[in-house]
């Protein structure tokens, strides 16, 4: 008997992400070879035709898995029976927009979807944001969204991981598998903190394979914490597939038993672990238990350098949420 269809929408369907989401999702890369989807896939109105298109090359993939597609710009008819919402679709910040206007006119976005998670989703239903700023998209929508366990709400730091541990990979001359229990805590802004000592090199501390303090301290972090940018300038156009890629590693990270000695990296509502504000949507190192469950991992420790970087992108998430509460969106 083959499993029942999972629905899965994914917002800003014709995006440049979503481009390089969908067909991996229809194949079977985001739930399993065992896992037939439907796709329902959410776009403003302007954007239908071009979505039109992405639908008639999913069809012309001949996907077995793909069980059905509904293209829509109905927030009601997007989010129906879904048991995984990926936000992609929002408006990044452009040049000369302060923080306050990103955040306003994101939650003309965020804050409608959170509620229509919340009417339309299966009980089963989990969030994950990526359309920037992530954490704070994710926070409207869980706040607007009081009947989903907040537990279910998560938002894309994922990327950044990928990125840090490849750049300690390359420093250190092995393997990308090799590299493990890299967190990214706080935000996904530049204010992050990609956390080289937790983490470990082929069961080593980092510290010990890589002894280059200041290369640690210095170059690799503002890498990771500039690649965007640095893509963008390189590229004309911002992270794409790469981001495609930490959406799917997020979705499997979250659905499987995370290894021992290991986390994977995504933001979610705090519960004041490690000391942080409840009910942020703060990037953590989590655990999975692959049955849909999952917990911030414990017993990390933290050095004077360490905690100055997560304060300060603690306060970047404390005064985004101001930000949001002055604008009403949440309470
Ligand atoms: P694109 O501009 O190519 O696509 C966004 C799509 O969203 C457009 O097709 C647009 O019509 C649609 N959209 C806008 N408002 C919508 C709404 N209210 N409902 C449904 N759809 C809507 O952007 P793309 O490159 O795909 O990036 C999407 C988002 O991901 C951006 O906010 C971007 O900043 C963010 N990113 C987040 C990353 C992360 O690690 N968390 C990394 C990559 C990326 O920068």
């Amino acid at each position: 008997m083959p499993n029942a269809p999972v629905h899965v929408t994914v917002t800003g369907a014709a995006g440049q992400i979503g481009y390089q989401l969908l067909f991996r999702i229809a194949s079977g890369q985001l739930l399993g070879a065992d896992t037939p989807v439907v796709l329902r896939l959410l776009e403003i109105e302007p954007a239908m035709k071009a979505l039109e298109g992405v639908v008639m090359e999913l069809d012309d993939c001949a996907f077995p898995l793909l069980a059905g597609i509904e293209a829509t710009s109905d927030l009601d008819v997007a989010f129906t029976n879904t048991s995984w919402a990926l936000l992609v679709g929002s408006i990044p910040r452009k040049a000369g927009m302060e923080r306050g206007d990103l955040l306003s006119v994101n939650g003309g976005i965020f804050k409608p979807q959170g509620q229509a998670i919340a009417k339309n989703a299966a009980s089963d239903v989990r969030v994950l944001v990526v359309g920037n700023p992530c954490n704070t998209n994710c926070l409207i929508a869980r706040e607007n969204a009081p009947e989903v366990p907040a537990d279910r709400w998560f938002a894309m730091t994922r990327l950044d991981e990928n990125r840090a541990k490849t750049q300690l990979a390359k420093k250190a001359g092995v393997s990308v598998a090799d590299v493990a229990q890299l967190a990214i805590w706080g935000n996904h802004s530049a204010t992050q903190f990609p956390d080289f000592s937790n983490s470990t090199i082929a069961g080593k501390p980092t510290t010990e394979v890589i002894t280059d303090t200041a290369w640690l301290e210095g170059d690799f972090i503002t890498t990771v914490q500039k690649r965007g940018a640095a893509i963008i300038e390189a590229r004309g156009l911002s992270s794409a597939a790469s981001a495609a890629n930490a959406a799917i590693d997020t979705v499997v990270g979250l659905r499987t038993k995370t290894a021992p000695g290991d986390s994977v990296s995504v933001a979610v509502a705090s519960r004041g672990e490690y000391g942080t504000p409840e009910g942020l949507q703060f990037g953590f190192p989590i655990v999975a238990d692959g049955e849909g469950g999952w917990s911030v991992l414990e017993g990390l420790s933290h050095d004077e350098f360490a905690k100055d970087r997560i304060a300060k992108t603690t306060e970047e998430l404390v005064g985004e949420r101001e930000d949001v509460r002055g604008l009403g969106l949440v309470s």
